[in-house]
C-alpha cells in the first residue's frame, strides 16, 4: 500500500487572477481548468513536479471553498493524499477514530474519487484522500 501527495488545494477569491499569478511563478499554464458541480468549485489545476497545485474558487456562496475565503481569507486550503484503496483506507482511518466528513467517497477532479476527514480530528489541515477511477 502506497499513500503519497497528489496535490495542495488553494482558495482563493478570484480564479482567473490566481492563474495568472501562478502561471508566473511556475511559467506553465494550467494542464486543467474544470468546475466540479458536486463540490460546488471552479479549478484550475497546475502540475508541478510529482505533485500539483489546485487552485479553487467556490462557484456559489455557499460553496465550503467560499466558506473558507469570507472566514480566514485566501490560503492553503487542503492537502490531497493518493491511495491505492480508498474504501479500506475510509474504514481504517474511521477505526482509529479519524472524523470523516465523506463516509461514502464522491467525484473529485481529474477523474478522481474522494473524500475528505475533518480538520478538527486532523491537526487543523484539512485532508482529502483520493483514488484514480
Ligand atoms: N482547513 C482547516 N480548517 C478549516 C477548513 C480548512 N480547509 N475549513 C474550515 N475549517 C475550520 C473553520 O475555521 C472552523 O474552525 P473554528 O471552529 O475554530 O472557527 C471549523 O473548521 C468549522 O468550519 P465552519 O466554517 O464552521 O464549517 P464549514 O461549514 O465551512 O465546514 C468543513 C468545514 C471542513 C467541514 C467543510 O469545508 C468541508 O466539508 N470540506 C470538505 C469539502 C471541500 O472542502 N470541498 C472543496 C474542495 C474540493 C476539491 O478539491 O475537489
Amino acid at each position: 500500500m502506497s499513500t503519497k501527495l497528489s496535490h495542495i488545494g488553494i482558495a482563493v477569491e478570484n480564479l482567473t487572477q490566481a492563474i495568472e499569478v501562478f502561471s508566473t511563478i511556475l511559467q506553465r499554464e494550467p494542464n486543467a481548468v474544470e468546475e466540479i458541480a458536486d463540490q460546488k468549485v471552479k479549478v484550475a489545476i497546475f502540475g508541478a513536479g510529482d505533485c500539483r497545485i489546485e487552485i479553487l474558487e467556490g462557484s456559489s456562496p455557499d460553496s465550503a471553498v467560499s466558506r473558507f475565503v469570507a472566514k480566514r481569507g485566501p490560503g492553503i486550503h487542503h492537502l490531497s493524499l493518493q491511495v491505492d484503496n480508498l474504501a479500506k483506507e475510509l474504514e481504517r482511518l474511521k477505526k482509529a477514530g479519524i472524523r470523516l466528513i465523506d463516509e461514502i467517497p464522491r467525484s473529485g477532479a481529474d477523474s478522481t474519487s474522494i473524500a475528505f476527514a475533518h480538520p478538527k480530528s486532523t491537526a487543523g489541515i484539512l485532508i482529502e484522500l483520493q483514488q484514480k477511477r
